[in-house]
């Protein structure tokens, strides 16, 4: 399969990182076919970090081979308790270079090297951890039909499984996809996405060092419409598991249909609802509001950025959201008491920058932000408008950056109508301290996560997904190994004839 192509060295914020542009492939990183490479850049100054391989169909065929060889042979008879062994000594092998990979992560994607140390990086962690804890307790069913019959269920990976991941959270979101995939015993074929190649292939590494068996997992770098297209209509892939934008989950979608009808999962985007009561705890709502609109630069498919505030509470909670929102300090990925970095990319800048116009010429108040900060990099103002309504396209489209709406409302039942009004269905919060209310209200929201007295949080073994287009399936927690599994049921007959 050709020599492996060398490791190259980047400059993490004054810290050297090895890592190797090749395509991970039954275990070596190698040259694309054609040797074509796309360059990846730092957000926080529109520079060149690197050239990495891209992967072509043919490329990806490659990788088929390799994950099926993987299935059928080593990974095929690796017991359950090893698969659990290799997921844990991988989660050891992140923690243990935490360092170097939170800055890989940093510099590519432009969040903060304090923040990816300190979530994404042990986020990953505990999540091999935890489907390391799976792999032995993934069992079948006895069903008693008669005397004389029986059935007994197993559950049996599904083979190949493609995965296609987004770049706001990276290597999170190729552990949430590769983490059950392989306690169930299926091999994989991963692209991370154009805008942020690098910690995957430092991950590709780690998954080599920690043993496991070459084609299991295989991790290439790549465009949408060429490599992803390669892997969502491949006919030997059997299953694609997707995190990205709704368009590009119909486009997958459709993909699956016309090729092998793969199984699928997407986890798409979201306009989520966080609701403040009049009787909530004013400093509580804050506290968690402001990083539930702005963390990682707003880049979060949960972000609650269709906020709904009763009348009551409505002046006090704006004054002390914008000026909270006033105080981010903006830099790029190193400064120690940076709290927002850059948008991945130009693309993504403009895109927010466009809608930000909208919601000017469509008359609403921009109550703070409403910018681009500084000249270089691709940094936007923390902004919030009000005096917005429901039909505006500020208050329908995801923006996917630190913008918010904020939205007045009278009764409960007038908000619960209100959230709902939307083709999204990925999460919303509830403030409030009467209990039965937020009950009744998280009962009555249409989205798959909702937060009571707190924006964001929950562990690995919560599940995540969404309502309606948000996405079909659910990530995280036992819920994810079912979108990795073929039940099989054998029915006995011990009769004697
Ligand atoms: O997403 P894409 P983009 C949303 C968010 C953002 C918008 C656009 O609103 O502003 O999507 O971001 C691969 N066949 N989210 O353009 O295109 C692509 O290479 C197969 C929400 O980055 O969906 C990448 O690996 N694959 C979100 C991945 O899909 C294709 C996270 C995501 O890219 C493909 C990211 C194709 N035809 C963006 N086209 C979330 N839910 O968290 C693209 N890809």
């Amino acid at each position: 399969m050709g020599d492996e192509v060398k490791e190259i060295e980047l400059d993490c914020g004054g810290t050297k990182v090895k890592v190797n542009p090749g395509l991970f492939i039954n275990g070596k990183f190698i040259a694309s076919e054609g040797g074509k490479k796309f360059a990846t850049i730092d957000p926080s100054n529109g520079k060149v970090i690197a050239e990495v391989y891209e992967a072509s169909a043919s490329d990806i065929d490659k990788a088929v081979d390799a994950a099926e060889a993987a299935f059928r042979g080593k990974w095929g008879s690796t017991s359950a308790n090893n698969r659990g062994r290799l997921l844990q000594a991988l989660s050891a092998l992140l923690m243990k270079n935490r360092d170097e990979i939170a800055r890989i992560e940093a510099l590519d994607n432009g969040k903060t090297f304090a923040m990816a140390s300190r979530v994404d990086i042990p986020g990953t962690a505990d999540c091999f951890n935890y489907y390391g804890g799976w792999a032995t307790k993934r069992h079948g069913k006895t069903l008693d039909l008669d005397k004389n019959t029986f059935a007994y269920t197993r559950h049996e990976p599904i083979g190949v499984c493609g995965c296609i991941i987004p770049w706001n959270f990276p290597l999170l979101m190729a552990a949430w996809k590769l983490g059950p995939l392989l306690a169930c015993g299926n091999t994989a074929v991963l692209k991370s996405s154009e805008k942020t190649p690098l910690s995957a292939l430092y991950l590709a590494k780690l998954i080599r060092e920690a043993g496991f068996p070459p084609g299991t997992v295989n991790i290439v770098s790549g465009y949408g419409p060429t490599t992803g297209e390669a892997i969502s209509s491949h006919m030997r892939i059997r299953k694609v598991a997707f995190t990205g934008s709704a368009r590009t989950g119909r486009l997958i979608m459709k993909s699956a249909a016309n090729s092998n009808l793969k199984k699928i999962s997407l986890e798409l985007g979201g306009k989520s609802p966080n609701i403040i009561f009049d009787d909530c705890n004013l400093g509580q709502a804050l506290a968690y509001s402001i990083p539930g609109l702005l963390f990682n630069a707003g880049q979060v498919c949960a972000a609650g950025t269709r906020l709904f505030v009763q009348e009551g509470i409505y002046d006090k909670f704006v004054a002390a959201f914008t000026k909270s929102m006033k105080s981010m300090k903006l830099g790029n990925q190193w400064g120690r008491s940076t709290m927002q970095g850059p948008q991945v990319d130009k693309i993504q800048f403009d895109n927010i920058l466009a809608l930000i116009e909208s919601g000017k010429k469509a008359g609403a108040t921009v109550a703070v932000g409403g910018k681009r900060h500084g000249d270089q990099g691709y940094y936007i103002e923390p902004t919030l408008f009000t005096d917005v309504t429901d039909d505006m396209e500020i208050v329908k489209k995801e923006i996917f950056g630190p913008v918010g709406v904020v939205l007045k409302f009278k009764t409960e039942e007038e908000v619960i109508r209100r959230a709902n009004d939307t083709e999204y269905g990925l999460a919303a919060a509830v403030f409030t301290t009467d209990v039965g209310k937020a009950i009744r209200v998280s009962n009555a929201l249409e989205a798959g996560t909702v937060w009571v007295n707190q924006y964001a949080g929950g562990g690995i073994q919560c599940a995540f997904g969404g309502y309606k287009q948000s996405g079909i399936g659910r990530e995280c927690g036992e819920y994810a190994l079912e979108l990795y599994t073929e039940v099989k049921q054998v029915i006995m007959n011990i009769s004697k004839m």
